[in-house]
Formats: structure tokens, C-alpha cells, sequence
């Protein structure tokens, strides 16, 4: 139907809960805080919830966070945790973020989605 609203993206990824920590935001460092979010991934954007319901319902101000996916940067670290299967996010306004998985298989299912994601929003 026409008039889909504002989130008219399709996942891509269905949602799923993934640890998050939002190392820094606009350049300026954050003290680190693992939260357990439902991420969801779209086209162009990255989406994390408290619930996932909230994502369901898409109420207004349910989301915690946006982080936009064009002219982005996706690398695996090692340096940055102690902790296993850690990659970080930093998008083109300088706020980084640390995605982890107990799972390799499903950080990794997150990497790869989120790096074609970031390619195909990316202008060359
Ligand atoms: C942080 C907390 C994080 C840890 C971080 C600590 O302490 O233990 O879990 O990150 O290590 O500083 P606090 O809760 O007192 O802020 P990892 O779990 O990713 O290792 P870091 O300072 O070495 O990043």
C-alpha cells in the first residue's frame, strides 16, 4: 500500500539481539557500556531497539539508535575488547560502535551483511 511512513526500508537481516557499545559519538570517546540491542539491518541503516517489539511496532522514539550506513568504515578487532568475535562500526560523522556475538557464525553473518550494505549505500 502507498504511504508506507518514514520506515518504509525492508530488512534485510531479520532482527536479532546482538551486543553493542557505542565507543564514541561524533569523534568525542564514550565511556564503554555492552547493552544487549535488537538490531535490525535495512538497505542504508543500522537500527538498534531495546525490544524487539519495539521494533515491531515501530513506535515513535522506540529506537535507541540510527547509525546510517552510507560512507561508513567495518573492521574486525581484536584491540579494542576482550572479548571474542568483535568488529567495529565507525560511520562518516565519527561515532563508533563495537558489535560482538558469543557466536562466530552469527558476528560474522552480521559483518558480511553489514559490509555489502555499507557498499551498496556508498557511492564509489
Ligand atoms: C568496562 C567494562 C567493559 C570492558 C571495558 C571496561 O568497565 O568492563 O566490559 O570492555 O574494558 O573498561 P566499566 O564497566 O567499569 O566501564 P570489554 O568487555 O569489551 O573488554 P576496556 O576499558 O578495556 O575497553
Amino acid at each position: 500500500p502507498a504511504g508506507g511512513g518514514a520506515d518504509v526500508c525492508e530488512p534485510l537481516l531479520t532482527g536479532e539481539h546482538v551486543n553493542v557499545a557505542k565507543i564514541s559519538e561524533s569523534g568525542k570517546k564514550q565511556r564503554k557500556n555492552w547493552t544487549l540491542m535488537w538490531s535490525v539491518l535495512t538497505s542504508d541503516q543500522l537500527l538498534f531497539y531495546k525490544e524487539m517489539q519495539q521494533a515491531a511496532t515501530q513506535k515513535t522514539g522506540s529506537k535507541v539508535d540510527v547509525v546510517p550506513l552510507c560512507g561508513a568504515m567495518i573492521e574486525w578487532t581484536t584491540e579494542k575488547s576482550s572479548r571474542k568475535n568483535v568488529f567495529q562500526i565507525t560511520t562518516n560523522t565519527g561515532s563508533e560502535y563495537l558489535l560482538q556475538a558469543d557466536s562466530y557464525s552469527t558476528a560474522a553473518k552480521w559483518y558480511d551483511s553489514i559490509r555489502a550494505n555499507i557498499d551498496s549505500s556508498t557511492k564509489a
